[in-house]
């Protein structure tokens, strides 16, 4: 099909100028003398797009073979980042689609900076999605990953007076070329009401669900490159509408505007993302937006089970469904409402195929992040789901009693309801019954799950579990974000470390010349060029390139200790105040991430960033020296820029409360040394470059169980480190507040009366390691080889091993060799 006169086909660039021509004129209907930036990058994307489609068809079809078995990754969250430079790296169009643009007087850098990126995220469960999408169509696994449409992504972050401000999200306001709306292919979804039994003709029992409400949900289709693979991927949100025929009854009364209240209800469905660590809001709304996904996207799989085989018995034949942490969690209840309602099986073939065909992802050992929704609640939105989880406890609570006689402790603490103040349906508990495979995200947080969250149901079910390390896309993260370091390392060992990083090892023998080593520290210099250029356009704050970039980027959260970073940006103000003389190699502290709206420790830790930049950028004892930046509103686009310029990556989290990270994988694939604790994916990395090219620091995670356990006290760390007094002092003196003594009381507060995640705990030794760092740093030259040899030492993090894992050990899917190039 790729015939080089087709203009919906061609290649070239040539072919691809035309293309956008025709797409301008016909798509977007501009002569190209009026055409906006806008105008010529939605022509462009429809032109990448049209040539997409013979290998999106293609593996859709491909995808309909009765021998394969279908990845299906159910995901509240999808965090794509910008389409086309992705879809142009992997595809292999770039160079063509570059030089087509400047042949028609425009810069790719201008359109490509164009796309509202769909933030459909809140953060590393989200990206992790998008990654795995990556890997699955470069590694050819038919898959389709199944979501929500939501109208407003996560919010887009402004900072003034130092304050977080979110506004709207509207991705969509432009358009978007990428997606294509399938309107025939849509299901309803029953909400509310109650359910009542009949006896059929028969005389069996047949269960009747009568809802106060029926939602419709339609699809809407991306595809998903693979790199160089020739299989495209779908992924398929739903976006919720009014049912047309729902409330006719409103139009005959005249009642016109009732009944559009109604659709306003149905549309509000998918309407926006929630932060997932704002607990209590929105929580009706939310409950409503899983259960529509997860029921559309079950029945979207029955129905293509069914044009394969009338037995659903063999549905997990046709499907492996992976559930991205509980926010999927009722497809346990609502498959089997599926199979035995609406589709006749008994319970126990139903349960059978249920449990055979879903899989759970945990992502958090917070016990406050563990979901549990309200019974009350639960059972007024979906009461028959209601009874089937009380029928999949009783027969789970009798297996339980047979397995441990006499336990009540246990009985209560694994039961799917939670009856101690307060009753509440157990989402983890569901998702672990339900499921024949449970998983962690790192190999510390799998143990700790086992150990503690799931403890009760790795000493009944121990073969249930296993670990399945986090992984990045090379593609976007190395590839397309960081082109120059890319483009080195193809250079010196060929290209298929891009499929294959285990190659990345041959750059071992490159860190010791010196000519290589120079070029490395090119790239890394320009990239902190073209960041330092973008934060003095962001924020008016001009920094030194050649200073130290020291990088946190990430949600803000007090268990990711941003505060932990500022306590050493201010004890070394105070040294290079008290000292001018003091050899500290001249540093930029960067921070960027987002605050949950409702979360208002995290939002003075933004504020308390800012006001600490406010004071020490303008101080001239310490210019040249220290300066701080708060890089606005940090998503995927940002995050493109940022990883690649970093010196030193802060991975500080209290050990045993960040389940992996990813971010912490980013940067040191991108060269970034890193300082952390040995928390999540930390500890594996340390592993693999070697603990000679890690920054370690502070207490690990039985070491925390034990001071918890002593009694911490914050308070004595206060009085016994007289640098530490001095940075917390300086905070509560109004230094930081224009003399406001008041404004960050909670935040000291907090530290010296709770301190929850031991950040004063850590700091001393937070310090030390900090010293280390700055010693290394002055040693450039071994700085860079610590550098190299990190990037050559980290192919184990790309998701392609991550999901080869999941084929292996929980899926059951073959895994191909990689596709000949
Ligand atoms: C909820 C309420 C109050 C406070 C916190 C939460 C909350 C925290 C984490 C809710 C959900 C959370 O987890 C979801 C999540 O994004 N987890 C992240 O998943 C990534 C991919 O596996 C990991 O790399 C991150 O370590 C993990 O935090």
């Amino acid at each position: 099909h790729t015939q080089g006169h087709d203009p919906r086909r061609g290649v070239g660039t040539a072919a691809m100028n035309r293309a956008i021509l025709d797409h301008l004129h016909f798509t977007m209907a501009r002569l190209p003398a009026l055409a906006s930036r806008n105008d010529w990058y939605m022509a462009l994307s429809h032109a990448v797009r049209d040539r997409m489609l013979d290998d999106w068809l293609a593996s859709l079809h491909h995808f309909r073979n009765k021998e394969l078995k279908v990845v299906s990754y159910l995901s509240a969250e999808f965090l794509l980042g910008p389409h086309l430079g992705n879809n142009l790296i992997n595809t292999g169009m770039w160079d063509a689609a570059r030089d087509a643009v400047e042949s028609l007087g425009l810069r790719l850098e201008d359109l490509l900076r164009q796309e509202e990126e769909p933030g459909l995220g809140n953060g590393g469960l989200g990206r992790l999605a998008a990654c795995y999408l990556d890997s699955l169509a470069t590694l050819r696994i038919p898959s389709i990953g199944y979501g929500i449409r939501y109208e407003f992504g996560i919010f887009d972050q402004l900072i003034r007076d130092g304050w977080q401000v979110e506004t709207a999200d509207k991705w969509l306001k432009f358009g978007n070329p990428w997606e294509i709306c399938r309107s025939e292919i849509a299901y309803e979804v029953k909400m509310g009401g109650h359910t009542e039994y009949h006896h059929d003709a028969d005389g069996r029992l047949a269960i009747v669900w009568l809802p106060v409400k029926v939602i419709k949900g339609v699809a809407y289709d991306t595809p998903i490159a693979g790199y160089r693979s020739r299989i495209t991927g779908l992924l398929r949100l739903w976006k919720s509408e009014a049912v047309e025929s729902f409330n006719f009854q409103a139009f005959n009364a005249g009642e016109y505007y009732h009944a559009v209240d109604e659709k306003v209800v149905s549309e509000s469905i998918t309407k926006v993302l929630y932060p997932n660590d704002e607990p209590g809001v929105g929580k009706l709304l939310r409950l409503a937006q899983q259960y529509f996904f997860v029921s559309c996207s079950l029945q979207d799989m029955i129905r293509v089970h069914l044009l394969r085989s009338p037995r659903l018995e063999e549905f997990d034949q046709t499907f492996a469904v992976q559930m991205n942490d509980t926010h999927p969690s009722l497809a346990v209840a609502e498959l089997m409402r599926l199979l035995v309602d609406e589709h006749g099986l008994g319970w126990d073939a139903a349960w059978k195929v249920t449990r055979s065909t879903l899989a759970y992802t945990n992502h958090t050992l917070l016990p406050e992040a563990l979901e549990k929704w309200p019974l009350q609640l639960f059972a007024n939105l979906l009461p028959r789901h209601l009874e089937i989880v009380y029928e999949i406890n009783r027969r789970f609570l009798d297996e339980v009693s047979r397995a441990y006689p006499g336990d009540q402790a246990r009985l209560a603490r694994m039961s799917l309801i939670e009856e101690t103040g307060g009753k509440f349906v157990r989402m983890a508990n569901l998702a672990s019954v339900g499921s024949h495979a449970i998983n962690g995200v790192a190999h510390l947080h799998t143990e700790l799950l086992k150990e503690t969250v799931l403890a009760d149901f790795y000493q009944m079910t121990p073969e249930k579990f296993c670990n399945v390390t986090n992984g990045v896309t090379p593609r976007r993260w190395v590839l397309l974000s960081n082109p120059g370091l890319a483009w080195l390392i193809s250079e010196s060992i060929g290209e298929e470390w891009v499929t294959a990083p285990e190659k990345l090892r041959e750059l071992e023998c490159f860190a010791s010349d010196p000519s290589f080593l120079s070029a490395w520290r090119g790239v890394k210099d320009a990239n902190k060029r073209a960041l330092a250029a973008a934060i003095l356009e962001r924020t008016g704050v001009a920094v030194d390139p050649e200073s130290l970039f020291d990088i946190q980027v990430k949600r803000i959260h007090e268990y990711k200790r941003q505060h932990l970073n500022l306590l050493h940006i201010l004890t070394l103000y105070h040294r290079i105040k008290r000292d001018p003389g003091a050899q500290i190699p001249p540093r930029t502290f960067i921070f960027g991430g987002k605050a949950a709206p409702g979360y208002f420790m995290a939002k003075l830790i933004i504020k308390l960033i800012n006001s600490v930049a406010e004071v020490v950028n303008a101080d001239p004892e310490v210019a040249g020296r220290l300066k701080v930046v708060f890089f606005p509103d940090f998503n995927v686009t940002n995050g493109q820029l940022i990883y690649p310029a970093a010196d030193l990556s802060e991975q500080i989290s209290t050990s045993g409360k960040e389940a992996s990270g990813t971010g912490n994988m980013k940067f040191s694939l991108n060269g970034a040394l890193t300082i952390g604790t040995l928390d999540g994916a930390n500890v594996e990395i340390r592993e693999e470059v070697g603990e000679e090219n890690f920054f370690l620091f502070g207490l690990n995670a039985t070491e925390v169980q034990a001071l918890k356990k002593s009694g911490y006290h914050p308070g004595r760390f206060y009085e016994e480190d007289w640098e530490l007094r001095e940075a917390i002092d300086a905070v509560r003196s109004g230094l930081f507040s224009h003399g406001d003594a008041g404004l960050f009381q909670p935040l000291v507060d907090h530290l010296l009366y709770d301190d929850e995640y031991l950040a004063l705990a850590d700091y001393r030794s937070y310090l030390e390691c900090q010293e280390r760092v700055s010693t290394a740093f002055r040693q450039r030259e071994l700085w860079s080889v610590k550098s190299v040899l990190n990037v050559a030492r980290m192919g184990k993090f790309s998701s392609d091993r991550s999901i080869r894992e999941y084929c292996e050990k929980i899926w059951k899917v073959p895994i191909r060799p990689p596709f000949p190039h």
